[in-house]
């Protein structure tokens, strides 16, 4: 009787396959599926939580409404919408459209209907204030990614499999299981670079377990990765070892990037990144006589202060040393449903704007359509024209995940109206007014949209739902669509089918018109008739499938790829190795690579201005003041599996990790209690006392805190642990993207004084 179903984990980036069976409508087994064409049976612990997560009976399952009282009582979703419609479609009259923000968090990426229909959403609200957890993680790598090749969504990915050498900055794969880098089993993957005679570097402030794997670990002072990068590219000058090989052709800025970095010589830099100039010059010489290598940079080169310039360099080095494009190096995948850098003319584009518009308080500028995180509690608090009085969240538990989560906290109690979206009443959904639920990842249907565009090799896996929607529970698709209709004022009660029909229609609109498409001039209408019965995200996906780089074109391609050739291909269809794809795949206006983009070389005087910091006379030397970084767990993600026994169990993780050196002059004992503080807040961690972190940082994982009132997760809320974002100043930004730091943010420790015995007290 058992059956077995196979389904693609949604919990991070790695996009593992999974073998689910399935006995009397209940998930009784997970393991890896040995056939997947990406995972070949690789699962990290957190894949078997999927059926706790199933079962927690703190998951929410009926839409929530707020009570007089402060709590919350379920209701149908007739009574929930009809509230959202009283309450958006008031602040829509009362105070204009950028009075509804939108904030759209990681896990609608780890989703097929969100990507697909949020964006539809966030169109119809015709508001400035949409807001994404990108500002708070990659959007640093998607502007270099936009200002060097034209499109947010070249990203460069480490050619894992065929590189001889990997210089990992500020990632921990082997805890997140790789970001940017769609690629489950990272630990195998290294061990067969080093299999191959490769070598392995990683540069972080902390001895992490990517770096206890890899061959050797460089320790670097928070922020300085741009100045190490930087030296690196000026050794490669100075040595006569830049190469770019096959790019020289469609390669401008060269010469300007040669004298952009000449100044950060590695003597220069070293006190500033507390790396030996004689280590910078052998990573740059490494890097250059490797025959395919490949420098990788994540979280602890986008969220900080230098987060679009490092993220830059990083690529600078790949083109240098020829290493970009090439196997081996850094390539571009070719998503199966299409990319902005597959479309149209190849070779050229419009390249990237940015600060099309600002935020009203701060003037923080537009980045790919959402104003910075960091500044959405300020938006909400300031009186005037244009400010938010009310907030839809998908997906996201900003209270927990952005920078001065505290003042945002506050913020959120102070809204007219807020809706959310999510699993759980979580210490942001606790301040909505109604919180509408999504089906268990086990009871929709998966397909990786956005991942599979920075995976390590080209692939398509359609996973259905492995398990039926639960009576009362809705698709998250038809939710979206129904907040749409209400903030086009077509109310609650609008047919969702006939706006998933405009919206499919739209889509195939815009590819038939799209020169070069394989559908170009066809009537949209008979390509929507011949996506029936099909319909929501299952046809948008097909439409994007068939209209791809792979597809069958509705019939001009003849064996191209369909939806129903993934449903018939349950561990996925391998679309092989990355390939070289530049240069068709640029975007740029010029149809070069721009190596020395005009935002960037205006950001240069500040990392001028860092290194002076840092020479005699500066102010950034040895003053004793330390740093916070973040740090993730293989059993932790993000801010929402503390509520699953399997995962928290153990030791306590949200720990405040100092030097040995730092614990005796601070005189902090391990295990003991300290206070870290910032300009914007203090918290309270038991100590873990450690020499894998350098001096003068403290290491702190995000996510924690859960024991604040009225949260619905009880397991969570028992545990320990503190909100690091209550650390996180909202004012340190990198410029360029609006992205926060997260790494490297100035703090306080001192000891918490021991509690005094009861007995001796007052
Ligand atoms: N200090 C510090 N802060 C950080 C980071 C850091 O490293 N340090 N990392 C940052 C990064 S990289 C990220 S991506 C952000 C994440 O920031 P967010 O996306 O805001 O937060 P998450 O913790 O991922 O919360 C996701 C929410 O979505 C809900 N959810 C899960 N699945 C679904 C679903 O299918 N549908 C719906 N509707 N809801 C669902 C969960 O219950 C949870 O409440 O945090 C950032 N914040
Ligand atoms: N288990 C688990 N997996 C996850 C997540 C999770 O929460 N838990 N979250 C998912 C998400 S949303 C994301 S975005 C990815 C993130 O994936 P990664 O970026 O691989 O994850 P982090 O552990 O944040 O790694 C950042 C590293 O940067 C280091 N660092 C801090 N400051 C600096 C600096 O200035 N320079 C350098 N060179 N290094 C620095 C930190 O010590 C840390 O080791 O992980 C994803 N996967
Ligand atoms: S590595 Fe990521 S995708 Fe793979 S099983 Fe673990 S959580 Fe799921
Ligand atoms: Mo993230």
């Amino acid at each position: 009787m058992p059956r077995t179903a196979f389904r693609t984990c949604p919990l991070c980036e790695a996009t593992c396959g999974l073998e689910l069976t399935i006995e009397d409508g209940a998930v009784t087994r997970v393991r890896g599926d040995a056939d997947d064409v990406l995972s070949r049976g690789f699962v990290c612990p957190k894949a078997v939580s999927l059926t706790e997560l199933h079962d927690d009976p703190d998951r929410i399952r009926t839409p929530l409404r707020r009570t007089a009282d402060g709590g919350f009582e379920p209701c149908s979703w007739e009574e929930a919408f009809a509230l959202v419609d009283a309450g958006l479609t008031g602040v829509h009259e009362r105070a204009g459209r950028d009075a509804v923000a939108l904030y759209i968090g990681n896990p609608s990426v780890h989703n097929l209907s969100a990507p697909l229909y949020a964006r539809v959403l966030a169109k119809a609200l015709q508001t400035r204030n949409v807001y994404s957890a990108s500002t708070v993680d990659q959007y640093p790598k998607q502007l270099a990614s936009a200002l060097l090749f034209g499109s947010a969504t070249t990203v460069a990915i480490p050619d894992l499999d065929r590189t001889d050498h990997l210089l990992i900055l500020g990632a921990n794969p082997l805890a997140s299981n790789g970001s940017l880098m769609t690629a489950p089993d990272v630990r195998g993957r290294l061990r067969a670079i080093q299999g191959r005679g490769g070598k392995v570097v990683v540069v972080d402030p902390r001895r992490t377990r990517t770096a206890e794997a890899a061959d050797e670990h460089v320790a670097i002072r928070p922020g300085g990765d741009a100045l190490l990068l930087a030296a690196m590219a000026a050794t490669l000058f100075e040595e006569g070892l830049v190469a770019p090989g096959r790019l020289a052709p469609f390669l401008s800025g060269l010469e300007e990037v040669r004298e952009a970095v000449a100044p950060f010589a590695p003597e220069r830099v070293a006190a500033a990144t507390g790396i030996g100039a004689a280590t910078i010059r052998r990573l740059a010489r490494e890097l250059a006589a490797a025959e395919r290598a490949v420098v990788y940079g994540r979280m602890g080169t986008t969220t900080q202060a230098f987060g679009t310039t490092a993220s830059w360099l990083v690529d600078v080095l790949n083109v240098l040393t020829g290493n970009l494009d090439r196997e081996g190096g850094a390539m571009l995948p070719l998503p199966a449903t299409g990319s902005t850098n597959a479309r149209g003319e190849p070779g050229r584009g419009r390249g990237a704007r940015t600060g099309r518009w600002a935020s009203r308080v701060r003037g923080l500028g537009e980045i790919f359509g959402e104003l910075p995180v960091a500044c959405m509690a300020e938006e909400i608090e300031t009186p005037g024209e244009g400010q938010v009085r009310a907030l839809i969240t998908l997906a996201g538990n900003p209270v927990v995940s952005t920078p001065n989560a505290g003042r945002l906290d506050a913020a959120l109690a102070s809204l007219d109206f807020m809706v959310s979206l999510d699993l759980y009443v979580t210490e942001t959904s606790r301040h909505a007014d109604v919180i509408l639920p999504a089906p268990s990842p086990l009871e929709r249907s998966h397909y990786d949209v956005a991942l599979y565009g920075f995976s390590i090799r080209d692939v398509a896996n359609y996973s259905p739902a492995a398990l039926p929607l639960p009576e009362g529970m809705q698709d998250e698709w038809r939710t979206l669509l129904t907040l749409t209709a209400i903030v086009t004022g077509q109310g609650p009660e609008a047919d969702v089918d006939a706006i998933d029909d405009f919206v499919a229609l739209e889509l195939l609109r815009r590819e038939t018109a799209t020169a070069g498409s394989p559908v170009e001039g066809r009537d949209p209408a008979e390509l929507l008739a011949a996506l029936a019965p099909r319909r929501g995200p299952e046809r948008l996906l097909d439409g994007l499938l068939r209209t791809g780089p792979y597809g069958d074109g509705f019939g001009a391609r003849p064996g191209g790829l369909t939806l129903a050739a993934l449903e018939d291909a349950p561990h996925g269809i391998d679309l092989g190795p990355l390939r070289p794809r530049l240069p068709e795949a640029l975007r740029t206006a010029s149809g070069t690579i721009e190596l020395l983009p005009e935002q960037i070389a205006a950001d240069l005087p500040r990392l001028h201005a860092l290194l002076a910091g840092h020479e005699p006379g500066g102010d950034g030397g040895e003053d004793g003041r330390m740093v916070l970084v973040g740090r993730r767990h293989l059993r932790s993600n993000n801010s929402w599996m503390h509520n699953l026994p399997l995962l928290v169990r153990g030791p306590e993780r949200c720990t405040a990790q100092i030097h040995p050196d730092d614990a005796a002059r601070l005189g902090l004992r391990d295990g003991a209690a300290v206070r870290i503080a910032s300009r914007v807040g203090a918290v309270e961690l038991p100590v873990e006392v450690d020499a894998a972190i350098m001096p003068g940082v403290v290491s702190v994982p995000h996510g924690w805190g859960h024991g604040v009132e009225g949260v619905g997760w009880r397991v969570a809320a028992a545990h320990g642990g503190a909100n690091s974002n209550l650390l996180a100043d909202e004012r340190l930004l990198d410029p360029l993207s609006g992205t926060a730091v997260l790494n490297g943010i100035p703090v306080e420790l001192a000891p918490v004084p021991e509690p005094v015995p009861a007995a001796a007290g007052a």
